[in-house]
């Protein structure tokens, strides 16, 4: 199985800025969590970051036909960006959205996401753990498991 982990615009500054809110690891950290859980679990993992939507949609659509799965981190671009939602639709790969925050519990702003409406799942406000739990997800939902 091969997983590409998505994060958006603004998630390379983890442990730089807003520790209250995103916690102090950094991005690196993020990615040797992911790729340890991995690893443990015979999954081949790639990581993409980009602060820009086109790029991000480019990764997507590169992912077609060899990706199994999907974690995104959208950022910002979660409660705006319907190309981002229509490349996901577009490549119909299994696709798990994470926040680290509790998007529920800011700005009314941050309520809504386009990429809810083709992930099988959304983890919000479980930290770095909820990619994680992204992976377990992707994982039994290649074995044919419910969600
Ligand atoms: O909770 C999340 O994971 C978010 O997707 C993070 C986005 C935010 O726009 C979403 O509403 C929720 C922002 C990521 C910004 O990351 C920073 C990290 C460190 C310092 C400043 C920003």
């Amino acid at each position: 199985m091969n997983i590409l982990v998505i994060n958006g615009p603004n998630l390379n500054m983890l442990g730089i800025r807003e520790p209250g809110i995103y916690g102090s690891d950094t991005y690196e950290d993020l990615c040797a969590l992911i790729h340890g859980k991995c690893e443990d679990e015979g999954i081949d993992v790639e990581f993409f970051q980009s602060n820009h939507e086109g790029d991000i949609v480019d990764r997507i659509q590169e992912a077609y036909g060899k990706s199994d799965g999907i974690v995104i981190n959208p950022g910002a671009y979660t409660h705006t960006s319907v190309a981002i939602l229509d490349a996901l639709k577009a490549v119909s790969i299994p696709t798990v959205e994470v926040h680290i925050s509790d998007v529920d519990e800011r700005e009314e702003f941050r309520k809504w996401s386009y990429v809810s409406l083709v992930a099988v799942q959304t983890i919000k406000g479980h930290g770095f753990q909820g990619y994680l739990e992204a992976v377990d997800t992707l994982k039994n939902y290649s074995k044919g498991d419910a969600k």
